[in-house]
């Protein structure tokens, strides 16, 4: 393989034994893209990490026949207990190599190690063991007995749970009995590849999952490809979007899971601190990169002074900074462009009059990097109360009464996530069944469980990742005899 000439970053390559460019996974093998490479660099340090093939339509089209190919010859044939046995070894496999894949997704990402090593690569097992157990009771998956594969699943996923995300859509298509072409996003390519090597020792069967590497221009003729059955899609709005008008008029089965602008509900009869661990929890994990982030605070007036200075004495001990420590709270924000939006919109939420609040931290010389901040003062009308910032920004607003505190949490485009926090369960009851939000959680924020459906209401997409649901979107029902 040819790629650029570049400048390799030592300590990394050393640390991990990474290869100084990676290839495409097509049909079991790694193979030179026919696109440019391009490089993958540490946001932290933005230095090299590799290069990375760019695969053009020829390789998409390649990839495409080798997972029909394994579909037809290997992958629908096997019984869903083989297939299980698969998708077992690839979650042991997972996590034998689990602490290589955590410092990798940090070095590629720039999210701190002790997310990776507790939350990332544990859940990327998790959903694995998960659905290695249905493979064989899919009668048991909502679409009836007997329901069948779709056949060839196109799979393009964000950059901010790049191993997550990509065990979110490999596992269940694959129990379901689908094969698969993922595309990662291009800033974090780097964990899907060595999580092919990962295939190559559980021995899965050539082309059951293919993994092509390049930018959004791979993504879309991914999934215009007439040979595709399903598309899955994890992402931005615009994206989700461009994507829906181009599979409409097709049979190609579409699965959405886009933005959100999740409101964090506290209450006045709370527990004030667990709540406060939660807004940080909600706001600051993955440094806000989350599309169920708990981005809008909606406080009660009466405790509303008591949690912003809870708040603010607790923002000023998270730790920013190198990602690879593991005392690290708050790592990079993955990419320039990434950073470029915090910036702008956070400067936009100080022109429209919110009052702006950063802990005070040191930030490093190279990398990207953005200090935990809060917006007080926030009205519905200001951008950052409408907008998807993506970053470690939290407008607050206050609200007095449970309806209003309903209303205001719902008006918003998206449906994604909420959290409620409140002494009283029938309380959170009662407002968690007005929310217009797919995932609804109660004194806690940003958990999840395989067996737990994930997904949105209106512009946050639709269909459901994670439990039987998540099962049914790569699943069709049986052919009664007699029908056609
Ligand atoms: P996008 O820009 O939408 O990119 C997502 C993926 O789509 C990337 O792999 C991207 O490739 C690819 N892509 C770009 N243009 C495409 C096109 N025209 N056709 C097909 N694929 C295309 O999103 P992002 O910036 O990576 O991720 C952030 C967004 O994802 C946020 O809005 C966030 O809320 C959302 N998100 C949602 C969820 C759920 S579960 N709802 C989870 C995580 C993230 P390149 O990277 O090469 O551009």
């Amino acid at each position: 393989m040819k790629f650029l000439d570049y400048a390799p970053a030592p300590e990394s390559q050393a640390l991990l034994n990474l290869k100084s460019d990676y290839g495409l996974f097509i049909n079991g093998e790694f193979t030179a893209g026919r696109g440019t490479p391009f490089q993958t660099i540490n946001p932290a340090t933005e230095q090299q990490i590799a290069m990375i093939a760019t695969a053009n339509e020829a390789d998409v089209d390649a990839a495409v026949s080798a997972a029909r190919r394994a579909y037809n010859g290997v992958w629908s044939r096997l019984s869903g207990s083989d297939r299980g046995k698969y998708l077992f070894r690839i979650a042991r496999l997972v996590q034998e190599r689990a602490r290589e894949l955590a410092v990798a997704e940090t070095l590629d990402n720039g999210k701190p190690i002790k997310e990776t090593r507790d939350v990332d690569i544990p859940l990327v097992a998790a959903w694995f063991f998960y659905y290695a157990g249905w493979a064989d009771k899919l009668d048991h998956a909502g679409v009836g007995p007997n329901p069948s594969s779709l056949g060839v699943a196109a799979q393009v996923i964000p950059w901010n749970f790049p191993l997550m995300m990509l065990a979110w859509k490999i596992a269940p298509a694959l129990a379901a009995g689908n094969t698969v072409v993922l595309k990662p996003a291009e800033t974090t390519s780097l964990t899907a590849l060595l999580f092919a090597e990962i295939l190559q020792q559980a021995d899965l069967p050539a082309g059951v999952v293919n993994i092509i590497t390049g930018d959004g221009s791979t993504g879309q003729a991914l999934v215009n490809h007439p040979g595709v059955n399903k598309v899955a899609f994890t992402g931005s709005t615009s994206v989700g979007r461009a994507i829906a008008r181009s599979v409409a008029g097709t049979d190609k089965k579409l699965s959405l899971e886009l933005g959100g602008k999740g409101a964090n509900i506290v209450f006045d009869d709370a527990p004030i601190d667990q709540a406060v661990e939660g807004i940080v929890r909600g706001i600051f994990f993955n440094q806000g990169h989350v599309c169920c982030a708990g981005s809008r605070l909606l406080v009660q007036e009466s405790i509303h002074d008591d949690v912003i200075d809870r708040l603010k004495r607790r923002m000023q001990t998270l730790r920013l900074g190198d990602p690879l420590d593991k005392n690290t709270d708050i790592g990079a924000i993955n990419s320039a462009e990434q950073l470029a939006r915090i910036r702008e919109l956070s400067d936009l939420g100080q022109q429209e009059g919110a009052e702006r609040w950063s802990a005070d931290c040191e930030i490093p010389e190279n990398g990207f990097w953005f200090a935990p901040t809060i917006f007080t003062n926030v009205s519905t009308s200001h951008r950052i109360a409408r907008d998807e910032i993506f970053g470690p920004v939290l407008s607050v607003l206050t609200f007095r009464t449970p309806a209003e505190a309903i209303a205001k949490a719902n008006n918003t485009p998206y449906g994604l996530s909420a959290g409620i926090w409140s002494d009283k369960g029938s309380r959170i009851l009662a407002i968690a069944d007005k929310l217009r939000a797919g995932v609804i959680w109660a004194n806690t924020f940003n958990q999840f469980d395989p067996s737990s459906p994930f997904g949105g209401y209106k512009e946050s997409g639709y269909g459901r990742e994670g439990g039987r649901h998540g099962l049914a979107a790569y699943l069709k029902p049986a052919v009664r005899s007699g029908s056609r």
